[in-house]
């Protein structure tokens, strides 16, 4: 069992603290009383008045009674307590996340809220600039789902405690993207104790095709039926967590952003739709977007387009998708399937929005146009690869493609034996010259690896490279992380494709 402790989130303790839960001001008597923490029992009469009743929850184990720690009727940041009683008849068990305080600490303000207010906002501002410079790229306009502070909440007084314990004002600030961030002032001297982002984190559950019914139920005649949802497709959805939400009630986080005019919303972040409702696919996008980004951050990866991606899911009725740089935005078309239905249109689509990222313009020319729709096809093929059971790997999109292809159905492969010998300057055609070369690069070094060299080579793409060009930079990525043996294996499979050009 994880230490309990960890149970509660800094969302959730953070909404305990701030009274944002529907709390209970009923003293937690009612049960043995746990004892008081520490020289706080100087201030708690009767041992348990220290403590405030939160709520009470019952899952299919027990009931589980939060309560908020307070001192001399203030609250302790963080400093909370749990009482977790089974209903097997076993003993209750409490988790005491008290804080000590000190019995003589002095709870009179020497600062006024206003002015605890106006620090709050400025040390809020202060984060979110650093946010901003993190997110790199010159010349990007600023994200509407980015932390710039809007709001000034309410100041509130509370005590911390522990090694430095004090009297400090809560300011909670809300931002343009929903979330919120909390700024702790010293009651004292006014200064700034911490600034906390407090709804960074939210996570929601939401049911997907992960990556799509085709390879999930590895069956070629599954068919749109106009967005209907029939019984076949009812063992391919997967209810999964979305994570890092930062709106409370919107799919936006801190790596996705929804922008439909008909967003869905949940007050309770679940989002469990079948296909035939329009949320589906926002959840779907949302879910994709994230998961891309998250690997990118787990292969080493913190800046690669490592903001809140604006996407729109069913924006028109083609059967097409696109990524504009000009908006910094991905649509999805309702042609045939519905394109955000199937993860692998998300992860093609997010590949164009990494590489615009990296390299701010990129696909000025035919090659780099050809390129980047050669890299949005391996990159939906390698996140498929721990998901898709091994079906039919490079296979792109196999549930977008029964609406326009013969089974097998595949929108296109990322294992085709083209080489540049064949040509055509159509920039989907010749991408899958380009991504049976990543592919190939895959199955030699593996996939982490490969995605890892891959990715790190685009850093240094010019916006109009030529496959020559780019090959070097996967070759050069290879060097520098593989070394001079993995560089050459490399070098060997985009000679073979005629990729490397004469130098
Ligand atoms: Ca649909
Ligand atoms: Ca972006
Ligand atoms: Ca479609
Ligand atoms: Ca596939
Ligand atoms: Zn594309």
């Amino acid at each position: 069992m994880p230490a309990p402790k960890r149970a509660l989130t800094a969302a959730a303790s953070a909404a305990l603290l701030l009274g944002l839960l529907p709390a209970t001001a009923v003293a937690a008597a009612s049960s043995p009383a746990p004892a008081p923490v520490g020289s706080t029992a100087g201030a708690a009469a009767g041992g348990t008045a220290d403590l405030q009743r939160v709520r009470t929850r019952v899952s299919l184990t027990g009931t589980h009674t939060w309560y908020r720690q307070l001192y001399r009727g203030l609250p302790v940041v963080d400093g909370f307590l749990v009482r977790h009683t089974p209903r097997n008849g076993k003993a209750a068990t409490v988790v005491d996340g008290r804080r000590p305080v000190p019995a003589g600490l002095d709870v009179r303000p020497a600062v006024t809220a206003g002015r605890a207010r106006t620090a709050g906002l400025a040390a809020a501002a202060r984060l979110a600039a650093q946010d901003g410079a993190q997110r790199g790229a010159p010349g990007k306009r600023p994200l509407p789902g980015g932390p710039a502070p809007r709001v000034s909440g309410d100041a509130r007084l509370s005590v911390v405690g522990g090694a430095h314990p004090r009297l400090v004002w809560q300011v909670v600030t809300r931002t343009a993207g929903g979330g919120s961030i909390r700024t702790l002032v010293d009651a004292r001297t006014g200064s700034t104790v911490a600034v906390t982002r407090l709804s960074d984190g939210f996570r929601g559950t939401g049911r997907v095709f992960d990556p799509n019914p085709v390879a999930a139920l590895r069956d070629q005649r599954l068919t749109d039926r106009g967005n209907k949802d029939y019984p076949r497709l009812a063992g391919a959805y997967r209810t999964v967590a979305l994570d890092d939400l930062t709106d409370r009630r919107l799919l936006i986080g801190r790596w996705a952003q929804d922008t439909n005019d008909d967003a869905v919303s949940s007050a309770r972040h679940r989002f469990l739709f079948h296909r035939d409702r329009p949320g589906f696919e926002q959840v779907s996008a949302y879910y994709g977007i994230t998961t891309a980004q998250r690997y990118l951050r787990s292969i080493g990866f913190t800046d690669a387009n490592a903001e809140p991606q604006r996407f729109a899911a069913d924006a028109f009725a083609d059967d097409n998708s696109y990524y504009d740089p000009e908006t910094d935005t991905i649509s999805f078309g309702t042609g045939g399937v519905d394109d955000a239905e199937d993860l692998e249109v998300v992860w093609h689509e997010y590949g164009h929005a990494v590489q615009d990222d990296q390299s701010p313009g990129f696909g000025a020319t035919e090659e780099a146009g050809a390129i980047g729709e050669g890299f949005g096809d391996y990159l939906a093929v390698t996140l498929s690869v721990p998901r898709g059971k091994g079906y039919d790997r490079p296979c792109v999109a196999d549930w977008d493609a029964t609406s326009y292809t013969d089974a097998p159905h595949c929108l296109r492969r990322t294992d085709t034996a083209k080489t540049v010998a064949d040509r055509t300057g159509e920039v989907h055609d010749d991408g899958e010259i380009w991504s049976a070369a990543l592919w190939e690069v895959n199955r030699t070094l593996g996939r982490v690896q490969a995605d890892r060299v891959i990715v790190e080579s685009q850093f240094y793409y010019r916006p109009d490279t030529t496959f020559a060009q780019a090959a070097q930079n996967v070759v050069g990525a290879a060097r520098a992380l593989n070394g001079k043996a993995a560089a050459d294996r490399v070098a060997r499979i985009f000679a073979k494709r005629g990729l490397l050009g004469k130098a």
